[in-house]
């Protein structure tokens, strides 16, 4: 991996300089936006994906004293969402056959009310998908689990790409923490690692992922704190990801937690993550800001009003 990072930093960031490019869909959240918009799932954001209690319990607006990603304060005011799990953090869908073995609070771009009405807007042609993560310090991740915080996924269930974190689930029951647990890492379809990054604390970590949805390539940038974006991979082949609209689905962001092998249970159960599994129970969180979809008809948004070349071949 790391020899692709260096790679690519010679061909980085061409900045262009051009008008802004078309944003199709904004997820930072207004300063009005409130927790009560959050319970009623409000545009931008579907908050069903969660436990028994109110969303607004367990994802809270930071109003305007908690500093967003720098990356776009010339064009948009934002506020912070800190999005937490807790042992209530069981999702049922459809209300029933709860998901025992998750801990989740997931958040789902959608527009008009729905994110199928988004879809075929963020999910044409190429779009680039932008999100900005910081550590809660208060509520740390336990990295003996594995996360998955931020996943584009179909209705196969798999993930177009996908943002990592911890000791990737292993069903063989080996419980020691993987050595780059504390790293983010960018998924392809395939969940190969495109790219990692140590999650440090007091910093937002800045990504753009690219997506062509025609070719089926992938394309990730990304920068740390106040430092404007760059490409940190070339053009990758995605083709696991099926073709047309079988591999679009729904833009999610936030804490999804993975249990660990419970030996107790039968080797059945254990294959059984989503129902089966130890989870602590305990309270841990994530901040996000920094949330959009545009295109790449005028370039790719690096922050600070400037614009860089799309990743090609
Ligand atoms: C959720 O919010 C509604 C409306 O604000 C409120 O009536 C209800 O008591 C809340 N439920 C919980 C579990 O906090
Ligand atoms: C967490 O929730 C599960 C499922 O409802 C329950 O079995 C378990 O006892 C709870 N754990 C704690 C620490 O409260
Ligand atoms: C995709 O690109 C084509 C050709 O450039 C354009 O006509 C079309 O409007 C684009 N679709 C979307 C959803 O942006
Ligand atoms: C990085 C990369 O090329 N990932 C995969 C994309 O899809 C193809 C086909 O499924 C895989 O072979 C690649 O490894």
């Amino acid at each position: 991996m790391l020899a692709c990072i260096s790679k690519v930093s010679v061909l980085a960031a061409l900045c262009l300089g051009v008008a802004a490019t078309p944003v199709l869909y904004n997820g930072r959240v207004p300063l009005k936006y409130t927790a009560a918009d959050l319970d009623a799932s409000q545009n931008p954001f579907l908050t069903v994906v969660k436990g028994t209690e109110n969303a607004s319990h367990y994802s809270t607006l930071q109003g305007s004293k908690f500093p967003p990603t720098p990356l776009w304060k010339s064009s948009s005011v934002e506020q912070v969402i800190s999005v937490s799990i807790d042992n209530s953090s069981i999702f049922s869908p459809g209300g029933n056959n709860p998901q025992y073995g998750f801990r989740r609070t997931d958040i789902i771009a959608e527009s008009d009310g729905s994110p199928s009405n988004l879809t075929p807007i963020i999910e044409a042609n190429t779009t680039v998908f932008h999100f900005s993560i910081k550590a809660d310090e208060a509520r740390p991740l336990n990295y003996k689990h594995e996360y998955q915080i931020v996943f584009i996924e179909p209705n196969d269930g798999t993930h177009v790409f996908g943002i990592q974190l911890g000791t990737p689930f292993t069903p063989d029951g080996n419980t020691a923490v993987a050595k780059d647990a504390h790293f983010f890492k960018v998924l392809d379809h395939g969940l190969n690692v495109l790219f990692k990054t140590p999650f440090t604390p007091r910093a937002w970590h800045n990504f753009a992922v690219q997506v062509d949805w025609e070719a089926r390539t992938l394309g990730v940038f990304y920068s740390l704190g106040d430092r404007a974006l760059s490409p940190v991979t070339r053009l990758l082949e995605n083709q696991s990801q099926q073709a047309g609209d079988a591999g679009k689905g729904e833009f999610h962001f936030g804490v999804l937690k993975l249990p660990l092998i419970n030996p107790q249970d039968s080797s059945e159960q254990q294959g059984d993550v989503v129902h089966h599994g130890i989870q602590e129970g305990t309270t841990e969180g994530l901040h996000y800001s920094g949330i959009f979809v545009e295109s790449i008809e005028r370039g790719v948004s690096l922050g600070y009003g400037k614009t860089g070349k799309p990743i090609r071949k």
